[in-house]
């Protein structure tokens, strides 16, 4: 059987051998209790690495933005959004029911949002209006096509915020993209948001886990909501020890899930009908639009699938692949191919 190119995440890595034999070697203990001393020492790590005072292991990316949101807002308040962002398209509504918060969606360009924008977004302090009290940024930015919010827009954003007392949230379920794809480190844009997530799960290809990062007292209030939510785990150092294999060993080779991912916008970008330009694909993701008469997206991506490769659409005319760990050179050149051959 030929193998499966599965190119709709790189959520969908499982992790690989060396991973699992440090797993199976973890030392663990009651993270509950605080006692679980791999999962205090990727927590440590983390908090380094971003520069912040404090991580917080939580089991998902969403748990990781919600509980930082709750932390951050009191019901009634407002978060400024990109229009395409993840926490406001694909976290089921959750910011309304587990913060009472209202989300304040501003349009970006793939995704990146500008000062300009969000000073037009707040609200003057008038009673009609909710409180503007946090600004969520999202880098990089998943349904903008893995695109970079850059750093000089980061820092307007965040000395604007800091005049006028708001906070910054950054969803960096993919800042670890962002930093090898600019050679800013991790700790350069995390010091322009108050707070920030990052998955483990996602390019680095551990099982499970995200972390929120931030100073102690705020760290303290997303403690409390991720034992609210459920999210307080016990022997948790079986998936922490594979989240610190991760950034040991997978950290650096995010540069090559970008080359094929280039490399596959660059092969497929010629083909009449394929919208996509090959200079936007900065990190893992290729997002392309649809404007053949023989294919809606739906259609290609079931055509695609009989092939056994696999995509995702992301709206009606929009299809989505994800480089990761799990795909190769070989792979890159059957994707091309098959585009080539198949596509009309
Ligand atoms: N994104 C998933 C899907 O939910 C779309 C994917 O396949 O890309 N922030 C960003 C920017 C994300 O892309 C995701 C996951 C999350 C947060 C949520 O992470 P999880 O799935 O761990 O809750």
């Amino acid at each position: 059987m030929t193998r499966v190119v599965d190119l709709r995440s790189d959520t969908i890595t499982r992790p690989t051998p060396e991973m699992r034999e440090i797993m199976a070697s973890a030392v663990v203990g009651d993270d509950v209790f605080g006692e679980d001393p791999t999962v205090n020492r990727l927590q440590e790590k983390v908090a380094k690495l971003l520069g912040k005072e404090k991580a917080l292991f939580v089991p998902s990316g969403t748990m990781a933005n919600q509980t930082a949101i709750n932390a951050h807002t009191q019901p009634g308040d407002e978060v400024i959004c990109e229009y395409h962002s993840h926490i406001f398209n694909y976290e089921g509504g959750a910011p309304a029911m587990l913060s009472g918060v209202q989300l304040h969606p501003v349009l970006g360009k793939r995704g990146i949002i500008t000062v300009e924008q969000i000073q037009e977004a707040v609200r003057p302090a008038d009673h009609h209006y909710p409180v503007t009290r946090l600004i969520a940024l999202e880098n990089t930015h998943n349904r903008g096509g893995g695109s970079i919010f850059p750093l000089d827009e980061m820092k307007r954003i965040y000395a604007f915020a800091r005049e006028h007392g708001y906070r910054v949230h950054l969803d960096g379920a993919r800042l670890w993209n962002a930093s090898i794809a600019t050679g800013i480190p991790l700790e350069e844009y995390a010091r322009y948001a108050d707070s920030v997530a990052v998955c483990l799960s996602k390019g680095l290809g551990a099982p499970v886990g995200s972390l929120v990062a931030g100073d102690a007292e705020f760290i303290d209030k997303v403690h409390r909501y991720r034992k609210v939510y459920g999210g307080g785990m016990r022997q948790a150092g079986i998936l922490a020890a594979a989240g610190i294999y991760a950034i040991d060993n997978h950290f650096e080779r995010l540069a090559e899930d970008h080359r094929r991912a280039k490399a596959i916008a660059e092969g497929i970008a010629h083909l009449p009908g394929v919208e996509l330009n090959p200079k936007e694909v900065e990190t893992n993701i290729i997002l392309f639009t649809v404007r053949s008469p023989h294919y809606t997206a739906d259609a290609w991506v079931e055509r695609m699938r009989e092939k056994g490769i696999l995509m995702l659409t992301m709206g009606p005319d929009r299809v989505r692949m994800v480089t990761h760990l799990h795909i190769t050179d070989e792979d890159v050149d059957r994707v091309i191919d098959t585009f080539k051959r198949e596509w009309k």
